[in-house]
C-alpha cells in the first residue's frame, strides 16, 4: 500500500541503529569495501562476510549487478539482517538515475520478504560513488514514497550534518504520490 511507510531522518552512523533491516551500500563483489560497507562489516563482524561469500559461491557468481539487493544475517550489529545492494557509480555522462532508484526499491523487496517493520537506509551512492547529495536525496525520497511496502519506517541515516540537512529540504517539498 502506497502512503504506509513513514519517512524519518537521523544524522549518526548506520552501523548504531537498532532497527529490523540495514541498508548496506555495497559493490558487485559482496566483499567489503570502504564507507558504509566497511563500517558494516568491521562492526558486524565476520559472520556477514561469511554470508555474502556463500552468496557469491551459489546464486551471484558473476557478483551482484547494480540496482538489485540480498540479505545477509547481521551479525553482531543491533539489526537483525542487513540487506546489501549495488549503487551505481555516478555519471555526468548517463542517466543512471533508474539504477539508483531500484536499490530502493528492491531493498525495500526484500525487506518485505524479511518481514521488517523498520529499515534504515544510507544514502547510497553519494559517497565513493560520487552521486551529487540533492539529486540522490530527490531520488531517494522519491522512490520510497512510490514504493508499496508494509515497511512501517523507512530511517534515512546521514553521516554528517550536511547531508542531513539536504534530505531535510528535499523531504519538506517532496510530493507524496497517492
Ligand atoms: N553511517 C551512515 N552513513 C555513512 C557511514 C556510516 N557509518 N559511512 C559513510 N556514510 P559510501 P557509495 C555515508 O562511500 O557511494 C564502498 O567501498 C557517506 O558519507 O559508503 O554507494 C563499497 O564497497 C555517503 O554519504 O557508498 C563500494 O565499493 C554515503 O554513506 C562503494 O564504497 C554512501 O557512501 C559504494 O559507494
Amino acid at each position: 500500500m502506497t502512503g504506509h511507510t513513514r519517512v524519518t531522518l537521523v544524522q549518526g552512523d548506520i552501523t548504531e541503529q537498532q532497527v529490523d533491516a540495514v541498508v548496506n551500500a555495497a559493490n558487485s563483489s559482496l566483499l567489503g569495501g570502504g564507507g558504509v560497507d566497511g563500517a558494516i562489516h568491521r562492526r558486524g563482524g565476520p559472520e556477514i562476510l561469511d554470508a555474502c561469500r556463500h552468496l557469491r559461491a551459489s546464486l551471484y557468481r558473476k557478483g551482484l549487478p547494480p540496482g538489485q539487493a540480498v540479505a545477509t544475517t547481521a551479525g553482531n550489529l543491533p539489526a537483525r539482517s542487513v540487506i546489501h545492494t549495488v549503487g551505481p557509480v555516478y555519471s555526468a555522462k548517463e542517466d543512471r538515475s533508474d539504477l539508483l532508484a531500484s536499490c530502493y526499491r528492491e531493498s525495500l523487496r526484500v525487506a518485505d520478504e524479511l518481514e521488517a517493520a523498520t529499515v534504515a537506509f544510507p544514502a547510497i551512492s553519494t559517497g565513493i560513488y560520487r552521486w551529487p547529495m540533492t539529486d540522490a536525496a530527490h531520488i531517494a525520497i522519491t522512490t520510497v514514497h512510490a514504493t508499496p511496502s508494509q515497511v512501517q519506517e523507512v530511517r534515512f541515516v546521514l553521516f554528517d550534518a550536511e547531508a542531513y540537512t539536504v534530505f531535510e529540504q528535499v523531504l519538506a517539498t517532496a510530493e507524496r504520490p497517492g
